[in-house]
C-alpha cells in the first residue's frame, strides 16, 4: 500500500535533489520507507562519477564545475548517495564560496543551516567568503546576519578576524594589516617583490588575490634601476621582478610563481579540471609570459632605443603585441565565455588582463581587432580582485 508518509519521503528527497531521481520500480511491492527510498535508481549528476570520493576530490570537482545547479547537485549526491562519504566543512567551504562567488546566494541559508545541524568543526574562512561576497553584492544586511549567527557554528578565534573585516575598507588592499582569507596561523609570510607598472607582477598580484592569500609587497624600482642592487641580486640573478618568497622557497618568474602557488593552495584553482582547457589555460598564458610581454620589456626596449631610435620602440612593440594577441584571440575564439575559457576565471585572465591594459594604455593598441580579448579583460576588470591588483592601488604607485 502507499501511504501518505511515502508520498512525502519522495517529495522531500526530490525536492533537495532536483534532476537525480531517476525512476521508482513498482510502488505497490514496497512496504516501508527505507525500502521505498532504496527502491530508487539514483543517478549520479555526472558522468563519470568518481568511484573514490575523497573531501579534497569533491571541492575540486565543485570549484571546476562551472554550472551552478550541477555543482549543488553534485554537493548533495555526494552527501547523500555516495556510500560512507560525509561532507566535511571544506566541501561546504567549496560549495558556499562558489555559490557566493557567483552571488547565488538563495540556497546558502538551507546550506548553513544543514551544517551547523551536523555539528562539523567549522572555520572562520567560510564565514569570511560569506560576509565578502555579501558585502561585493551590496547586500550589508545578510552580511551582519552571517556575523550574528557565526556563535551558532562554534568558530574558534572569531574576534580578531571579525574586526579585521568590518574595519578595513577593502580586505585585498595590499601592505596593509589586513585579514588573510586563508588561516593565517597555518601559512607562511608570503612576500612579493613587485613593481606598480610591471605587467609580470601585476599577473601574480592577480593570482594571489584570487586565491585569497595575503602577503608582503616589497616594491623594487626599476625605473631607478633598483633591480641592479646587490640586495636584489641575491633574491633574483635575473634582476627582474617578480619573486615571490613562500617561507624558504624563492620563485622567481611569474609562470613558475603561479604554477608553484596553484599546487602548494589549490583554493581557487587557476587551472581548469578539463585537460582541454587546461591545456589552453597554459598556452594562453606561456604566449604571454614567453612571446609578448619579453618583446616590449623596458631592457629590451631601451636596447631598441639606443641601437636604432626611440621612434623605432612604439613599432617594435606594437608589430609584437598584435602577432601575440591574434594567435591569442584565434586561439581562444571557441572556448571563451566572459572569461578566456568560458565562465570563470583561470591562468589565461591572469596573464591576459595586465597583458591587455599594457598594450592598450602603454601602447595604444587597437583592441577592436581582438573582440574576445576585450571581452576577456572587461570581464577581469570587474573583478575586486582584479582591482586590487592595479597598478595605481599598489603601495609604490607614482600617481
Ligand atoms: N618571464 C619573467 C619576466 C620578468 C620581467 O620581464 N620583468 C620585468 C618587469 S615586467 C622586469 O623586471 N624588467 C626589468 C628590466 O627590464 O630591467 C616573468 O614572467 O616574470
Amino acid at each position: 500500500m502507499f501511504h501518505h508518509r511515502q508520498l512525502q519521503s519522495i517529495c522531500r528527497v526530490a525536492a533537495t535533489n532536483p534532476g537525480i531521481l531517476h525512476s521508482i520500480t513498482t510502488v505497490s511491492s514496497i512496504g516501508t520507507e527505507s525500502q521505498l527510498l532504496n527502491s530508487y535508481t539514483v543517478t549520479p549528476p555526472i558522468k563519470p562519477w568518481p568511484q573514490k570520493l575523497t573531501h579534497k576530490r569533491l571541492c575540486s570537482i565543485i570549484t571546476n564545475q562551472q554550472n551552478l545547479d550541477l555543482a549543488l547537485q553534485i554537493f548533495h549526491y555526494a552527501g547523500n548517495y555516495h556510500p560512507n562519504f560525509h561532507h566535511s566543512y571544506e566541501t561546504y567551504h567549496a560549495i558556499i564560496h562558489k555559490l557566493s562567488r557567483q552571488r547565488a546566494f538563495e540556497p546558502i541559508s538551507s546550506l548553513l543551516n544543514e551544517l551547523r545541524n551536523s555539528r562539523i568543526k567549522c572555520g572562520e574562512n567560510l564565514f569570511i567568503t560569506l560576509i565578502r561576497y555579501y558585502g561585493i553584492a551590496s547586500r550589508p544586511k545578510e552580511a551582519i546576519k552571517i556575523f550574528l549567527r557565526i556563535n551558532d557554528f562554534g568558530v574558534k578565534s572569531w574576534g580578531a578576524s571579525a574586526a579585521n573585516i568590518f574595519t578595513s575598507p577593502s580586505s585585498m588592499e595590499p601592505n596593509k594589516q589586513r585579514h588573510s582569507p586563508v588561516d593565517s596561523s597555518s601559512a607562511p609570510k608570503l612576500v612579493l617583490y613587485s613593481y606598480w607598472q610591471s605587467s609580470c607582477s601585476w599577473r601574480v598580484r592577480f593570482g594571489l588575490n584570487l586565491k585569497g592569500l595575503s602577503y608582503e609587497y616589497r616594491a623594487v624600482n626599476l625605473a631607478k634601476g633598483e633591480q641592479f642592487t646587490s640586495e636584489f641580486g641575491k633574491v633574483n640573478p635575473l634582476r627582474y621582478v617578480p619573486v615571490l618568497v613562500d617561507g624558504d622557497v624563492v620563485v622567481s618568474d611569474s609562470y613558475a610563481i603561479l604554477l608553484c602557488l596553484e599546487e602548494k593552495y589549490p583554493q581557487k584553482p587557476l587551472l581548469p579540471a578539463d585537460p582541454q582547457l587546461r591545456a589552453i589555460n597554459l598556452q594562453a598564458a606561456s604566449i604571454v609570459s614567453s612571446s609578448i610581454q619579453p618583446l616590449h620589456m623596458l631592457s629590451l626596449l631601451k636596447y631598441v632605443e639606443e641601437k636604432v631610435g626611440p621612434e623605432e620602440q612604439q613599432a617594435w612593440a606594437h608589430v609584437h603585441i598584435e602577432k601575440g594577441f591574434l594567435a591569442l584571440e584565434k586561439l581562444l575564439k571557441d572556448c571563451a565565455g566572459p572569461y578566456a575559457t568560458g565562465e570563470e576565471v583561470f591562468l589565461a585572465d591572469v596573464f591576459l588582463a595586465p597583458q591587455i591594459a599594457v598594450a592598450t594604455k602603454r601602447f595604444n593598441v587597437d583592441m577592436s581587432k581582438f573582440p574576445t580579448l576585450r571581452t576577456v579583460y572587461e570581464s577581469c576588470n570587474a573583478l575586486p580582485e582584479f582591482q586590487a591588483s592595479l597598478p595605481d592601488r599598489q603601495p609604490d604607485a607614482v600617481q
